[in-house]
């Protein structure tokens, strides 16, 4: 019995996830390094500090803490930048109409981000009042895979992992899900599919009903 679902931000509700991307290829270029979309690929999800650390790797350069922290706010003020002008045309196709669904078969909704930016991208695209909950990098200690961010985003809205979707574009996000023993909807590739329970290319056209049925769920 589904009762809520939880969402995750970048690349799900909303593409920054190209936002970020283009952030960190500009700080790898400072790094004589080319990141590939591919390298990536593996960062989404992965929270700021940890994503830089991954990137020194790739470029084998070693830094100061204190350079890290000055590389982090770096980062951050192009990503900024960049998302500087997003409204609500951003988001995804058919979101708005899938939340509505949720909507008004009462289903608890909430945001489970690693970005601490998740407040400020809202507040952009106009969905800062949607979600009955918001948990964030801000919110949280450990890192997806840890499913600390799911797990508090279901505390808060009182329902249990088992009644609750967690819809996610990054691998990590969903392994993070599985750990919390969720219900894990990829959103994205078929790569996605050894890490979901099932696997969806996006909103468009999706009704909630045979999303459930699909997954042989029932509904509230
Ligand atoms: P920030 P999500 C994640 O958001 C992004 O996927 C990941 O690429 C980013 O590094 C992380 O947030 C931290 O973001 O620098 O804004 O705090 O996908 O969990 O919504
Ligand atoms: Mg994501």
């Amino acid at each position: 019995m589904i009762r809520a679902c939880i969402f995750d931000l970048d690349g799900v509700i909303v593409d920054t996830a190209k936002y970020h991307y283009q952030a960190w290829r500009r700080l790898a270029w400072h790094l004589e390094y080319e990141f590939t979309e591919e390298e990536n690929e593996k960062l989404k999800g992965v929270s700021r500090t940890e994503s830089l650390e991954r990137l020194l790797d790739l470029a084998g350069v070693q830094i100061s803490e204190k350079d890290k922290k000055k590389y982090c706010a770096t980062k951050n003020s192009w990503y900024l930048q960049l998302v500087e002008n997003m409204d609500g045309s951003e988001i995804l196709p058919g979101v708005s109409e899938f939340l509505a669904q949720l909507k008004d078969r009462h289903i608890k909704i909430a945001i489970g981000s690693a970005s601490k930016n998740a407040r400020t991208i809202l507040k952009r695209i106009g969905l800062i009042d949607a979600f009955e909950v918001i948990v964030d990098g801000e919110g949280v200690k450990k890192s997806k895979p840890d499913p600390e961010v799911f797990l508090r985003g279901a505390e808060l809205m009182g329902t249990l992992p088992q009644e609750t979707i967690v819809f996610e574009d990054s691998e990590k996000g969903l392994m993070a899900a599985k750990a919390g023993t969720f219900v894990a909807v990829g959103v994205g590739g078929e790569n996605l599919a050894d890490f979901a329970d099932i696997v969806i290319p996006g909103f468009k056209g999706l009704e909630y009903p045979t999303l459930l049925e699909s997954m042989h769920l029932a509904q509230v």
